[in-house]
């Protein structure tokens, strides 16, 4: 054979070249991931560049090259290893693998049968590079002559590989605005900055959660529980257990803000059938409901209901600590003889759900998959609100009564896309696209309520359950301060922003007919035990930090996540304290109090968080 003249390197080059596409052949493979556009397919074509041009690049300080060679060969095995593990776990659980389901595998029954069952011959294929290096390894000679140029050679080929980095998570970012920030979602995660990175992006949160959780011990939570004792409000007896027995349904009002409730848009009415909920007899409407959620968005707000405790700062709880011990209100349901669920039209991994549900003990969760999209059915994120509910009847008769539900709607999301035929109302006519729409899918989202009420009355439901609704977060960012003073008339101010973080809270017991409207100080750390203390089941020994909003010692006082606060007359925004009813600013000292009271409260709850906490009061329990 004649001796061909390999150009230096050219087995790095190769192996790069080899597991790139391995990956990206495995990706479209054996992942059924979305892509919605070119770009999006450009972005997972490149995604596994930038790791593999560094990690094999370690290769060019490795001096022997025996050992350069081991390197590369065991490089391209452990990469194969990663996307083959993740294609089998992929098959069973239609997920990528993150760290606390390799310690929580006790939850997920016989996993070690299952992944036998899972291995295909084919993926065999993902060992494709290992074999193509190894060859490449034989054949080709790796002869490097030391140089002088060597050096300025190797920042040079490290100045390509951040810079494919950067073009990747630019590309991404512009896709998917904060995608690390929030984290929300693992397939988003590896379609945008590939699997590798994914993986270490996922090493290094679970690392971090780990090293916290690891320092604390239970001595902790004596100091919190005392806290929590001296904040616990004795249920109203006129209320506690007034349904008790009955299916709890909790409807997330996605984005839904309580300005557009008994309010007009151009002279139509943006809600009609939320706003003779208002006026039902049946029907508590909480007009000063606040939501408390951070980055977190939905899941915050599902965190805060099944914990009464606050997300955290600087990401999504459900994907930091979802291998935490919590009571949840699940849970606590579930040990009064329900049988809990979520329901919600979405892929089961966004915002870590799938795992996050188990440490919440939730029984089943409907996602995408229990739901049928039929043509014309879905619209901007997924699964169109009146399909979603229609279907979620049919879901809701075949569950053991009692049962409780908490259901996540989606067709009211930014940027609040709409078919045609949907909308009921035209678009408002500000500078803001996202406003103008705002107006339309809120009205959507109002007949889709409507259409559930009217369906769980025919399906027999009705009369045995209470319905719970809130808006789960803003929908209006500050970034639409202009369009939104056109609509309300005023300058924004930094006290109508706390303001406008208001969302509507209805609790519907049919029969009941004492219901009113109440402009009683609340939140989201209310509802669980208020919901709890309705059914009749108390929370005295809880760890949750909101209190029952019908007992008489329920205090109006509303922390958000960020330390901005709201008391009955004051609202502390930017380090300032403002006078609710002058709009002023109030130096008497009066939001100090206050103050300190938020801080220690979301200190604790990070605390419980952070260190794990409620594991010790489970080891009481046992
Ligand atoms: C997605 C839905 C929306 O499943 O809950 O999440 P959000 O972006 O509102 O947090
Ligand atoms: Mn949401």
């Amino acid at each position: 054979m004649r001796k061909l003249n390999w150009p230096k390197h050219s087995i790095l080059v190769i192996a790069i070249i080899a597991t790139w596409l391995t990956t990206y052949i495995g990706y479209i493979s054996s992942f059924n991931m979305k892509i919605d556009n070119m770009i999006q397919e450009f972005i997972l074509f490149l995604n596994p560049l930038s790791f593999l041009l560094f990690i094999y690049g370690i290769a060019l300080f490795i001096k022997s090259m025996k050992r350069r060679k081991i390197y590369i060969l065991s490089i391209s095995v452990i990469t194969s290893i990663i996307m083959f593990s993740n294609a089998v776990f992929y098959r069973f659980f239609n997920d990528f693998i993150t760290l606390p389901v390799l310690f929580q595998t006790s939850n997920f029954g016989d996993l070690s049968s299952s992944v036998f069952a899972n291995i295909h011959v084919w993926d065999i294929f993902f060992f494709t590079d290992v074999l193509l290096i190894a060859l490449a390894m034989k054949f080709i000679p790796y002869n490097e002559q030391p140089s002088n140029q060597r050096k300025i050679g190797n920042k040079l080929y490290f100045v390509v590989a951040a810079t494919v980095l950067m073009v990747n998570l630019g590309l991404s970012e512009a896709q998917r605005p904060q995608l690390l920030t929030r984290s929300f979602d693992r397939e988003l995660l590896v379609k945008n900055i590939g699997a590798y990175n994914y993986h270490i992006y996922d090493l290094f949160i679970q690392s971090k959660t780990h090293a916290q959780r690891a320092l604390a011990d239970g001595s902790e939570l004596s100091e919190v529980a005392n806290y929590v004792n001296a904040n616990y409000a004795e249920p109203n007896p006129d209320m506690f257990g007034v349904a008790e027995g009955k299916n709890v349904i909790m409807i997330s009002l996605e984005s839904l803000q309580n300005f557009v409730i008994n309010n007009e848009m151009n002279g139509h009415v943006i809600t009609p059938f939320l706003n003779e909920l208002t006026k039902d007899p049946d029907t508590f409407y909480f007009n000063n409901f606040y939501h408390q959620t951070g980055l977190g968005k939905t899941s915050d707000s599902e965190f805060i209901l099944e914990n009464s405790l606050y997300g955290r700062n600087g990401g999504a709880v459900f994907f930091t600590n979802s291998g935490n011990t919590y009571n949840s209100l699940s849970e606590k349901l579930g040990e009064n003889g329900y049988y809990t669920t979520v329901m919600h039209a979405n892929n089961r991994s966004f915002w870590n759900r799938d795992i996050m549900y188990q440490a919440l003990k939730v029984d089943k969760f409907y996602d995408v998959d229990s739901y049928e999209i039929g043509e014309g059915q879905a619209v901007n994120w997924g699964m169109k609100d009146i399909p979603y509910f229609e279907q979620s009847i049919e879901l809701m008769k075949e569950m053991p009564q009692p049962f409780s539900t908490r259901m996540i709607t989606l067709t009211n999301h930014h940027p609040f896309d709409l078919d045609e035929e949907d909308m009921m109302i035209p678009a408002y006519n500000s500078n803001s696209k996202t406003l103008n729409q705002y107006f339309q899918t809120v009205r959507y989202m109002d007949e889709s309520i409507k259409v559930f009420f009217e369906d769980l009355k025919k399906s027999g439901l009705y009369d045995n359950s209470i319905i719970i609704m809130y808006g789960d977060h803003y929908g209006i960012s500050e970034n639409h301060n202009k369009a939104m003073g056109m609509y309300l008339d005023k300058e924004i101010t930094p006290l109508d922003t706390v303001e406008l973080q208001k969302v509507p809270m209805y609790i519907h017991i049919p029969g009941y007919g004492k219901g009113k409207v109440t402009d009683e100080l609340t939140g989201q750390m209310d509802l669980r035990p208020t919901i709890l203390h309705l059914l009749g089941i108390d929370t005295k020994e809880d760890m949750q930090m909101g209190s029952d909003v019908f007992s008489p010692d329920h205090e109006p006082f509303v922390i958000f996540r960020d330390g901005r606060f709201v008391t009955k007359d004051h609202i502390y925004t930017q380090e300032v304290c403002y006078d609710i009813k002058t709009r002023e600013m109030d130096d008497s000292g009066a939001c100090e109090p206050y103050n300190e009271r938020a801080t220690t409260e979301l200190d604790y709850s990070d605390m419980i968080i952070n260190g794990d906490l409620l594991r010790f009061t489970e080891e009481d329990k046992e």
